[in-house]
């Protein structure tokens, strides 16, 4: 398939850098030819407000210098979890199949061998603690409990300052109100980009226009990009929606596009901070830090502090990380999962693809089983294979292939989640889960399905995983025996492995060998619910 391993592809593509760099490189061009040519451009004259002549609300009460230090705060927890999921498949695509050699940007040196077993989770990388939160490799179940708890006080306090923005009339400070606003941020942005510093207004006061244009940009365009592209990697909103699939945006638009915003946070802090300093830092942090505008330093004081804590908490994150990671999982589970069950789970998958939809190649993850018993019945063509169903039932029973493939059949073909971050579409044929509780009748008292595997999870064991009896009847939960109209391999699962579109991958589980109906799941294990949740800390609603 395409490249020899030798034809190094290179790491970022120009195909996508050019587009994203080019306009700000021409625009820094333009500006020096028109500063060589014509001079620096004039920027609107100054007024020298005062508190008596100011007519706009102005100064900055307590509550702007309060979410400005709290989304900082979650900005730098959310860009720490965010890059160590990014590492677990650290190659960005702009299509859904996430085919090898197709990424437009990847921060690996490795080329996936297509000559031999190399599965998604051989590719994750190592993230030093330093930049990572937690740091370590294949960590991504903890980070992503700091993301997404960090993703919701940050939008709850983005929240709160947008209205508190417009309750007040601090909008007026952020909001351009006329179309002049563009010429004099192009005047400012002339004086910048060759190092000049325009006559600068008071920022107690008011901005200069690039300022406010960049201010906007960042609240209004940056913050809603993350908001909008974190769901579109979830499976349950993703495979709700049949129209989805017709969208340009999918999984890997939308994690690209989340990845480009982290970098256009990035580039407007150090952008940011050195304005900031340039333009009279003890006088701003005051305005900021104390809500005064005067030359004393004791703003700029509170402020490196605030800056030393920051850095302490995250250093305590890290460390609880590391030391409880138990206790990370269930408060991430305690704060996320109210939220996603009221948002995403009440909602039935039901997306379909096309034949043409299907991806020319699929990523595997886990390794085919070692066990004696899988090897013989494998080499068997699987003719002795019994699916065992057991447990809280009214009728257990024993399953060959052959009986399965007899029952009701159905074929769906759906887009794939890897928690790691990969997608890909496949059609997949087998009996409805809905159709086996049909014939074992759950007694009432069921809460949870148990899938177990003949595999071993990666740091051995036994693999398994649980679904609510709910989720085990959604229509498109299905025990599937075929992978686009083959009989499934030994690599994607052979004999039976489960599909289910409104979660992630890891609740798939592969190579079953039995099906238990249980009252809860606390017998199992470490009682977590499944083999990711009992030793990667995963979630237990993998519905984002
Ligand atoms: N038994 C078992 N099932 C498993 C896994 C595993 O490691 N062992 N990996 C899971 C994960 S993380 C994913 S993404 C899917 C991958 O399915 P695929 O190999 O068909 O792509 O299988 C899931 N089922
Ligand atoms: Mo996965």
């Amino acid at each position: 398939m395409g490249a020899s391993p030798r034809a190094a592809s290179p790491r970022v593509r120009l195909s996508t850098l050019l587009p994203l760099t080019l306009p700000i490189v021409l625009a820094v061009i333009a500006a020096y030819v028109q500063w060589i040519t014509m001079g620096l451009p004039a920027v609107p004259a100054i007024e020298h407000l005062t508190p008596e002549t100011a007519t706009q609300p102005f100064g900055f009460p307590a509550w702007i210098g309060i979410t400005h230090y709290v989304n900082l705060l979650l900005l730098v927890l959310l860009a720490r979890s965010g890059l160590q999921v990014l590492m677990d498949h650290p190659r960005l695509y702009w299509n859904v199949h996430c085919t090898p050699g197709t990424e437009w940007i990847r921060f690996t040196p490795v080329q996936v061998p297509l000559d031999r077993l190399y599965t998604a989770k051989d590719d994750a990388r190592y993230l030093t603690p330093w930049v990572g939160l937690p740091g370590g490799r294949h960590t991504l179940g903890l980070a992503r409990h700091w993301h997404f708890v960090s993703a919701l006080f940050w939008v709850l306090n983005g929240a709160v300052y947008v209205s508190l923005l417009f309750a007040t009339s601090q909008w007026r400070r952020i909001v351009p109100t006329s179309w002049h606003v563009f010429p004099d941020a192009w005047a400012v942005f002339v004086h910048y980009a060759t190092f000049h510093l325009p006559p600068e207004p008071n920022g107690f006061y008011q901005y200069n226009a690039l300022q406010q244009l960049t201010y906007f940009a960042v609240i209004f365009v940056l913050a809603p990009l993350s908001i909008l592209t974190g769901p579109a990697m979830s499976p349950a909103l993703v495979n709700r929606f049949s129209w989805y699939r017709r969208l340009p945006a999918n999984r890997q638009v939308g994690r690209s596009i989340h990845f480009l915003v982290l970098c256009a946070y990035a580039a407007f802090v150090v952008a940011h901070v050195t304005m900031v300093i340039v333009t009279g830092f003890g006088r701003n942090m005051n305005h900021i830090v104390l809500g005064t505008d005067d030359l004393m330093r004791f703003g700029m004081y509170i402020g490196l502090s605030g800056l030393v804590i920051l850095v302490l908490a995250n250093v305590m994150a890290n460390w609880a990380t590391w030391l409880f990671p138990r206790a990370i999982q269930r408060v991430g589970d305690a704060l996320v999962n109210p939220v996603i069950r009221l948002l995403l789970a009440r909602h039935s998958p039901r997306a379909e693809y096309r034949v043409e939809d299907i991806s020319p190649f699929f990523w595997p993850n886990g390794r085919p089983p070692t066990s004696a018993e899988w090897k013989a019945l494998a080499a068997n063509g699987f003719k002795d294979y019994r699916l065992k169903v057991y447990g809280s039932v009214e009728n257990p029973v024993e399953l060959s292939l052959d009986e399965l493939r007899a029952m009701a059949k159905q074929t769906q073909i759906t887009l794939h989640h890897c928690i790691q971050g990969w997608s890909g579409i496949a059609a997949w044929a087998g009996l409805p889960m809905a159709e086996l509780m049909k014939i074992v009748r759950p007694k009432p008292n069921v809460k949870a399905v148990i899938f177990y595997s003949f595999g071993e999870g990666l740091e051995g064991g036994q693999y398994y995983d649980s679904h609510t009896i709910q989720n085990a009847g959604h229509p498109q939960t299905l025990l599937a025996y075929d992978m686009n109209f083959e009989p499934l391999n030994a690599v994607h699962g052979a004999p039976l492995r489960l599909r289910v579109e409104n979660q992630l991958g890891f609740k798939m589980v592969k190579w079953i060998t039995s099906v238990e109906f249980a009252e809860d799941v606390k017998h199992v294990y470490a009682g977590e619910g499944g083999y990711a949740a009992d030793h990667e800390y995963f979630d237990t609603m993998a519905d984002i």
